[in-house]
């Protein structure tokens, strides 16, 4: 039996309990792993397999609306007795961290859902990469959890205050941890993320020690790290997401190291709020920093107050990054398409509009 205040620690908050009592009959839960085609999940006293029903399945536009790793979902049983549950609805999400699916499709996929903060790891070794952790930051502000830096491995590396300054250039707003799994204590600085309710993200390339550190977290070695694994298949240790309740309070989502960060949806107007601030003072509104007379960026750039391969990286992004939406407004256009569905589709209604304004 589940203490109340494990419910609270696996994310149960007031704002989801009340959304729930609109789904009379049904349980909520929250997603705690993902398989290939079952999902864990708990209902906060219990954890259970469960299946997504064929209405949801039928219904879901994109890969998007599958329930994913932290999804708060209703579901048709609270115990497998008679069978897998059936997961019936994904309530609203507070925030989503979406990638886009692998492959040359377009669609994208939840990496995790419902997290307030997202842990972009990078190791102070051989991972350390300022141009990935732009991307990564971009991928993150845009997904309404706020992004912390979080620098592992600090016990390989002799130059950390230089290391954090060269960060710090590239992550403006952004509060950046350091820490080491191999030292006493060294996970301390993430406690201050976590407490009852709260559920944090780690992401990052493979092998940055994601899962070592949230072993430490939970006091014991309870998933698998590249130290702990006997085997050696594949290039990642982590191989699904998972969501962990730590004793102390709070809930940490573990994913497995990601090689390929396409950039479907990305905030770059934060990730380089320090270009945004400069191109405000550029002589024409549609700069684009290249050789424009008057432009306050190439400026910084000759002054030494901005890097040349910041913009480089900023022009690199903006270019790749083909859809610019935020995701709150995606879900509303979500909802919309949802409510005129009985007539056919979005576009149906608008052609009809027209049709009838031209008529008048
Ligand atoms: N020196 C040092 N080694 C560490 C530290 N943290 C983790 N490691 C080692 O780094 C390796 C990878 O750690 P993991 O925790 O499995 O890395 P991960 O980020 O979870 O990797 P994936 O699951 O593949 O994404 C292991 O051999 C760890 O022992 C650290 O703080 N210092
Ligand atoms: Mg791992
Ligand atoms: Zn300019």
């Amino acid at each position: 039996m589940y203490q109340q205040d494990n419910y609270l620690n696996a994310g149960f908050t007031q704002r989801f309990i009340n959304e729930a009592t609109l789904y009379k009959g049904l349980v909520l839960g929250r997603v705690i792993a993902q398989y290939k085609d079952l999902l864990r999940i708990s209902t906060g006293y219990n954890e259970l397999l469960a299946e997504i029903s064929g209405k949801l399945r039928y219904q879901a536009s994109s890969l998007a609306d599958f329930p994913a790793v932290g999804d708060f979902i209703m579901v048709d049983r609270s115990s497998n007795e008679n069978g897998n549950a059936l997961i019936h609805h994904v309530l609203t999400r507070k925030s989503v961290f979406l990638r886009k699916a692998a492959g040359t499709s377009h669609d994208v996929q939840v990496v995790a859902a419902n997290i307030d903060t997202v842990f972009i790891c990078m190791a102070l070794n051989n991972d350390y990469n300022l141009r990935r952790m732009e991307r990564y930051l971009s991928i993150a502000w845009d997904s309404g959890a706020v992004p912390v830096v979080v620098l592992t491995k600090a016990d390989l590396c002799q130059a950390v205050i230089e290391k954090v300054a060269e960060v710090e250039g590239v992550s403006p707003g952004v509060e950046i941890l350091v820490t080491s799994s191999l030292t006493k204590d060294g996970e301390k600085p993430i406690h201050a993320y976590l407490s009852p309710g709260k559920t944090v993200a780690f992401i990052g390339s493979s092998g940055v020690g994601k899962s070592t550190l949230i072993n430490r977290l939970l006091g014991e070695d309870l998933i698998e790290t590249n130290e702990t694994r006997k085997d050696d298949k594949g290039r990642h240790t982590t191989t699904h997401r998972e969501l962990l309740m730590i004793p102390s309070g709070g809930a940490v989502i573990d994913t497995p190291g990601m090689r390929e960060m396409g950039l479907e949806n990305a905030d770059l107007s934060k990730a380089f709020a320090d270009i945004g601030e400069l191109a405000e003072q550029c002589k024409f509104g549609d700069c684009t920093h290249q050789r424009e007379p008057g432009c306050a960026v190439r400026h910084a750039i000759e002054t030494g107050e901005l890097e040349e391969d910041r913009l480089q990286s900023y022009l690199k992004l903006e270019k790749e990054a083909t859809y610019e939406g935020l995701n709150a407004k995606q879900i509303e256009k979500k909802k919309m398409d949802n409510m005129f569905s009985d007539f056919g589709s979005m576009k149906n209604v608008r052609d009809f509009i027209k049709n009838k304004n031209r008529r008048k």
